[in-house]
């Protein structure tokens, strides 16, 4: 009888230690869960990071030249020395793919990728496309080293409430997963 009372005590006491331990978990992870997705994932992170995309081209579509090249994505060189980025590639989600030939981007530089036609320069590239690449509502970039490994990704459109535009999802396996943690929509 005794001994009954108290294991029962005992368990209560257990339930409730593991339900608070499990608020408590619940709330680090929605705390830090953000933060890590973009920079702890990878210990050194990436060599050359999506920097910035805007898909959206500011004002109306018209698919001249100029809205094509006002649609671009921003690799920056994370490192002190310059990265050759012949053989890379940086695709979207339908598999557009675009190429880098003999460039090399400078230590700590950024390049713009516009999708438009126009001369390459040491700041700026360009696809050569006469439609839009990076889809408006929603889609992911990714970066690809000259032996197809994933380098950096990222998303946009699947963070609703998250009060940016994009993001990078980390890792770089499949990528496929965005939008888990932010369950509000
Ligand atoms: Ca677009
Ligand atoms: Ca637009």
């Amino acid at each position: 009888m005794q001994g009954d009372s108290v294991s029962d005590s005992a368990s209560v006491t257990a339930r409730r230690l593991a339900a608070a331990a499990l608020a408590a978990g619940a709330l680090v992870s929605v705390v830090t869960l953000p933060a890590s997705a973009a920079d702890h994932a990878r210990p050194h992170g990436p060599k050359v990071k999506i920097a910035a995309l805007q898909y959206d081209s500011p004002g109306r579509e018209d698919r001249s030249n100029r809205s094509l090249n006002n649609e671009w994505v921003d690799l920056t060189n994370t490192t002190r020395d310059a990265v050759n980025l012949d053989g890379w590639t940086l695709k979207d989600d339908h598999g557009r793919t675009y190429t880098f030939h003999h460039y090399r981007l400078a230590p700590r530089a950024t390049v713009r990728v516009h999708s438009g036609e126009g001369r390459d320069t040491r700041k700026d590239l360009f696809q050569d496309r006469r439609n839009y690449v990076w889809d408006n509502d929603r889609g992911t970039a990714t970066l690809r080293n000259d032996r197809n490994r994933p380098v950096d990704d990222f998303s946009w459109g699947r963070h609703q409430g998250g009060g940016h535009g994009g993001g990078h999802q980390g890792g770089g396996h499949g990528g496929g997963h965005g939008g888990g943690h932010d369950a509000r929509r």
